[in-house]
């Protein structure tokens, strides 16, 4: 089964294009888990536990891990452990470098640590993109036009009369011969969404920006999914996990995940 069609399964099984960022942060958790042995690790278990049921994917940006230094690649580890194999994991590192390093990214995030997909940045071209291309299991997202203001700097600049992005996007469409290939949109960019679902109309869309970056909900159901209200993942990472600073932080995060659920619903019910 290849990436995508994975994705339509869990979408459907799940009801829910919403993907929960585990971007953790030891001075955001609640005072009270500081007690535990592994405040981070039991963090996410937690939210994983009271949201589970309610995503299709979690994404954790591997950079939160990483700043943690050696215990912090280990909390990803067992955090991967916890997450049920109904839903999909996003390795998020936007790598990308010459193929033989690639092959090395690729090797470790997907052969170690066992992600779903990842996160490339496609700025070095096709040998750089290849080795993660290879598994059609596995799912790559390019970074075609991401959510911060920085996006406009190089993504935007026109080529022949036509945006880098757009360019990103076509020239991805063309290597996904192995249906694993899916975009980054910045929930922030609502027109550009429109007209980049349009070009692909069969790929999947990780969507990023909604809540504290200011992206709209609205937009990102309507104009990321499919035909069929599908392939849009919708992520929102500091406006769930971090709703409650207190001892409710679990449930107050379920709350706001269905909370938005509910929402996206209703979007797709008149796509
Ligand atoms: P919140 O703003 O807290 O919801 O977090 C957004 C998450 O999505 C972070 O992990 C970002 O690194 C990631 N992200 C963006 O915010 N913008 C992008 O254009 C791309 C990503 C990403 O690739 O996930």
């Amino acid at each position: 089964m290849t990436f995508t069609q994975k994705l339509r399964e869990v979408q459907l099984q799940q009801n829910s294009l919403l993907c929960i960022g585990l971007d953790v942060d030891l001075e955001k958790i609640p005072e009270h888990l500081k007690l535990s042995t592994n405040p981070i690790l039991e963090f996410n278990r937690q939210i994983i536990e009271a949201t589970h049921d309610l995503v299709c994917a979690y994404k954790l940006n591997l950079a939160f891990y990483e700043a943690m230094g050696e215990r912090g690649l280990t909390t990803l580890r067992e955090t991967l452990r916890l997450i049920p194999k109904s839903v999909l994991t996003i390795g998020d590192g936007k790598r990308g470098d010459i193929g033989n390093t690639a092959e090395r990214y690729a090797k470790s995030l997907f052969d170690d640590y066992d992600f779903d997909s990842v996160t490339v940045n496609p700025y070095m071209g096709f040998d750089s993109v290849e080795p993660f291309l290879k598994n059609p299991e596995k799912g790559i997202f390019l970074l075609a036009l991401t959510s911060n203001p920085g996006s406009k700097d190089f993504q935007r600049l026109k080529i022949n009369g036509k945006p880098l992005y757009e360019k990103v996007v076509r020239t991805a469409k063309k290597w996904n011969t192995n249906k694993n290939i899916g975009l980054v949109v910045g929930a922030t960019h609502p027109r550009e969404l429109k007209a980049i679902r349009k070009i692909v109309s069969e790929m999947p869309l990780l969507i990023p920006g909604i809540g504290k970056q200011g992206g709209d909900l609205k937009s990102a159901v309507r104009d990321g999914c499919d035909k069929n209200g599908q392939l849009a993942i919708i992520n929102a990472s500091r406006s769930i996990i971090y709703a409650s600073s207190g001892k409710d932080f679990a449930e107050a995060a379920r709350r706001e995940a269905k909370r938005m659920v509910e929402e996206m619903g209703t979007y797709r019910n008149s796509i």
